[in-house]
């Protein structure tokens, strides 16, 4: 049997927490159109005949701001390079590569660990993919170049194929049944995060954090309570809306995907809350 680790790595937005869902097959990180959706290295886990791979989702690098999280989270991108069995590396052939995708394949040709280059979003067509001759032609040294989409699975195989070639013999990692890392608390949380990156507009991510204060079951009734922490009183007016109604859609939007993946009745209360601190408290916390 095989086993390893795998790191998906690539610049924000390019789809790896998507590509990490679809060779999962459930929805184990967040995936928002909005850049830096992913803030903590999240693990899933791939279970198959051959072996076991553990795909490990990190945030995009993103050179666009200078505040703490970002900071961090690109330090979290070097870090998680560490101990690593194999990367995909992953682009979007839509935007022009840039500054971020030169300083990536920088911190790749130095890792010294086998690479796949996956070249996404192939279910679009040539002319929404301006750039793909350019992503086509990266050499990073890589041991393969596969066109795929996360988004509808299409050459996935290849890219599993391949891995199950690269990677060590070894006894798995994780038990069968496991397919991530995150908590049920963390997940949900990471949920709440989605649907209010979905809801909001482009300047407020970053400045959202969720913290689930309480989950209790009661029978098929699950009662939960969690505080979406921002970091001015400004956005907490964004968050909350006009008589309410934005964070009511965030709510709704949270119960449906719970009610449909658990079957359980769900009992949301939200709150918002403002912490100037919460961003350097995150980058300390890391
Ligand atoms: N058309 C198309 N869109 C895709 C595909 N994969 C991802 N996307 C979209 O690209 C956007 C970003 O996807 P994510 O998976 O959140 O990207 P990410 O690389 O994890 O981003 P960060 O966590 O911010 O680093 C979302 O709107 C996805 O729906 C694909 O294969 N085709
Ligand atoms: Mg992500």
């Amino acid at each position: 049997m095989k086993s390893g680790f795998v790191i998906l790595a690539g610049r924000s937005n390019v789809g790896k927490s998507t590509l990490l869902n679809a060779l999962i097959g459930s929805k184990v990180a967040i995936m928002s159109p909005k850049p830096q959706t992913t803030r903590h290295p999240v693990r899933g886990v791939l279970h198959d005949p051959r072996g076991q791979i553990v795909f490990v989702d990190t945030p995009g690098l993103f050179l666009g701001q200078k505040d703490p999280v970002s900071k961090k989270l690109n330090d979290l991108v070097k870090a998680s390079l560490d101990g690593i069995d194999a990367i995909i590396y992953v682009v979007d052939p839509v935007r022009a590569p840039g500054e971020e995708e030169a300083q990536i394949q920088k911190m790749l040709k130095a890792a010294n660990v086998p690479i796949i280059l996956a070249v996404n979003k192939k279910d679009l067509t040539e002319e929404q993919r301006p750039h793909l001759e350019e992503f086509r032609a990266i050499d990073v040294g890589q041991e393969g170049s596969v066109e795929i989409s996360a988004r509808t699975g299409a050459n996935l195989n290849l890219i599993v194929n391949k891995l199950f070639e690269l990677l060590p013999e070894g006894e798995p990692f994780y038990p069968d049944l496991q397919l991530t890392d995150l908590t049920n608390s963390q997940w949900l949380s990471e949920l709440i995060r989605e649907k209010c990156f979905l809801a909001l507009n482009q300047e407020l991510p970053y400045s959202v954090h969720v913290h689930v204060e309480s989950d209790e079951r009661d029978g098929r009734l699950r009662r939960i309570t969690a505080v979406i922490t921002t970091s001015e009183e400004r956005y907490k007016g964004m968050i909350i809306g006009k008589g309410a109604q934005k964070l009511k859609e965030i709510g709704t939007a949270v119960r449906r995907e719970l009610e449909s993946v658990t079957g359980d009745k769900i009992f949301l209360q939200l709150q918002v809350d403002v912490d100037p601190k919460w961003p350097q408290r995150f980058a300390d916390a890391q």
